[in-house]
């Protein structure tokens, strides 16, 4: 049924007309027979078909031949004329709460302000003043707020969450859905929601999708929305000989689709989102990206690597590398328990650690002088130590190892001298206090923890947080050579707002023959589920399950560590 697209043709007719200075009546006109149409308990094509569009409420002559060519040719000359002529940047406008179709239009065509940015720009300088009275210029400036705030970027598990939200939902309505963009990619942080589909009725299904706030944009196949928190999802529409080709460029990125639009022209060929095109227009691929890299004669390109980071150069020569796979981890390097800052009780984090089919644990739990997180002396470490060899005994042959996230402090020594340290399994090295150094002695402290006999590995090198923190200004090229000087391991830290190793210094510390271990840092039995965000940015990273020490299994793990 076509009804809810020809609706919507008919209230994009009315916004256009509006932002184009037409008459309050036209636009009405249109608008109220969208929403006939869109009421209508009839098949739209059968009314056509039968000539009865006339008899439809508000739909006089004029409209109905509008309809009658949409529904003949499947398009509408006189929109495509209309979405030409209307300024630029006016339907990004709207986007502004309190900016409709017509102040629109008079922003972008009288007074040249055609972006978001420059409407602010215009409303701090007092340029808008005499255009529009205070509260007006108020509701400006609290749309454009509402805005900003929503734009921000999400973190894994959010956009994740919001992803298997709208995956039931769809589910549910026997629609298939795929999803591309950043998440599909597993970037660390995710701007909005790409949804593709094969069925038409996705773009009606995410439209009247609970949980909807606005729908920002929308036509026959696609539509744009945004969920109340503000998360954007977009949703399109392709044929099932066009999906793969879809899929492909849906998922980006931008620059690995521009690459590969390349390769297709050095042969004469036409890539784009419909398909793989010869010369004379002949569909060559398009139902599924494989088929797409087949015809070019690349390997597969797993989408965490499509960053037009080498990946087209090294599929087109068949060296991808065999990326870590989740079930390469043997076991979780660092975690926190009740003993200091976690939540959840050692013997649970062990449990769970065991019934995900790990083979060990080491569990970290915070040295002394992090008062914050309840950092443990040396009493009490020994008094852990009894517990994790009850547990030991009990969970056999699972193994707990006795680790500790130990603190540098700010000269660069560590919280415990050597003798202690020695007694730990496994030893992580990181800073939580005294970060305003300048970058070299920053630098100094690492490297020479790096350099202590006793550090197994460094945690989470940069100590950035996500949105809130810049990483240190260490010298991480420094850094990794350290490790390497000293046969150390650096760390993926899986925690979302961590990524710490991000892909790009993981890369590097991996050319340079550093290994990595990825682990979660957990604080709690649910977030034993970080370290697939960690594998993630190996996978990112390009890394292989030969350059991760925790990919191992125990006894090799040992040889390393002591
Ligand atoms: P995000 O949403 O900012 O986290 O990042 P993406 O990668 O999901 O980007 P988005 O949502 O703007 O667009 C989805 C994909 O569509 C993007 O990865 C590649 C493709 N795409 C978007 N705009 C362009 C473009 O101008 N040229 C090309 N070649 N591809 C584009
Ligand atoms: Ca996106
Ligand atoms: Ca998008
Ligand atoms: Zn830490």
């Amino acid at each position: 049924m076509k009804n809810g697209e020809v609706a919507e043709l008919l209230d994009r007719l009315g916004d256009l007309e509006e932002a184009n200075g037409e008459d309050r009546f036209k636009v009405v006109a249109y608008h109220r027979a969208a929403t006939s149409v869109r009421n209508l308990d009839e098949d739209i094509e059968t009314v056509w078909r039968e000539r009865r569009l006339e008899d439809i409420r508000f739909i006089g002559e004029g409209i109905s031949r509008k309809i009658d060519e949409y529904l003949t040719t499947g398009r509408l000359r006189l929109l495509e004329k209309l979405e030409e002529r209307t300024p630029p940047g006016a339907t990004l406008l709207t986007k502004v709460q309190g900016v409709g179709p017509r102040i629109a239009y008079h922003l972008s065509h009288d007074l040249g302000i055609d972006s978001i940015v420059k409407l602010k720009e215009a409303l701090e300088s007092g340029r808008l003043d005499g255009e529009f009275g205070p509260k007006v210029r108020e509701s400006f400036r609290e749309g454009i707020e509402r805005l900003a705030s929503y734009e921000k970027r999400m973190l894994l598990p959010e956009a994740e969450g919001e992803f298997r939200k709208l995956e039931s939902y769809f589910e549910a309505l026997g629609i298939p859905i795929a999803m591309a963009g950043s998440l599909r990619r597993g970037r660390g942080t995710i701007g909005d929601l790409d949804l593709l589909s094969s069925d038409p009725g996705a773009v009606e299904a995410i439209k009247g999708c609970p949980g909807v706030a606005q729908v920002v944009e929308s036509g026959p196949k696609r539509a744009s929305v945004k969920l109340g928190d503000g998360v954007q999802v977009d949703v399109r529409i392709f044929a099932k000989e066009e999906y793969g080709a879809a899929l492909l460029y849906f998922t980006g990125s931008k620059d690995h689709n521009i690459a590969m639009r390349n390769l297709a022209i050095e042969k004469r060929w036409k890539l784009n989102e419909y398909g793989l095109f010869d010369r004379e227009g002949k569909r060559l691929a398009g139902e599924t990206e494989e088929g797409v890299y087949r015809e070019l004669g690349m390997e597969y390109i797993p989408p965490e690597l499509r960053e037009n980071r080498g990946e087209t150069e090294a599929s087109l020569e068949h060296r991808l590398p065999a990326l870590l796979e989740f079930d390469d981890v043997r076991g979780d390097l660092q975690m926190h328990t009740k003993w200091s800052d976690g939540s959840g009780e050692l013997e649970a984090m062990a449990r769970a650690a065991k019934g995900r089919g790990y083979e060990y644990i080491a569990v970290t739990d915070h040295s002394a002088s992090v008062r914050v997180a309840n950092g443990l002396t040396e009493e009490r470490f020994r008094r852990q130590w009894k517990e994790i060899d009850r547990l030991n005994e009990a969970l056999a042959p699972f193994t707990i190892l006795k680790g500790v996230e130990v603190e540098i402090r700010s000269d660069g020594s560590l919280d415990f001298g050597r003798d202690f340290l020695d007694e730990f399994d496994v030893v992580g090295a990181s800073l939580h206090q005294n970060f305003k150094q300048d970058p070299e002695k920053l630098t100094g402290r690492v490297l020479k923890a790096l350099a202590h006999p006793s550090v197994d590995f460094l945690c989470h090198p940069t100590n950035r947080l996500i949105g809130r923190r810049e990483g240190n200004p260490i010298d991480l090229a420094k850094v990794i050579k350290g490790a390497k000087d000293n046969g150390k391991m650096l760390e993926i830290d899986g925690q979302p707002k961590r990524l710490d190793l991000d892909e790009l210094w993981a890369r590097k510390a991996m050319e340079e023959g550093v290994p990595l271990v990825v682990d979660s840092d957990a604080h709690s039995v649910g977030e034993l589920d970080n370290v697939g965000y960690g594998v993630t940015v190996a996978r990112r990273a390009w890394v292989q399950a030969d350059c991760v020490a925790n990919a191992g299994g125990l006894k090799g793990f040992m040889r390393r560590v002591s």
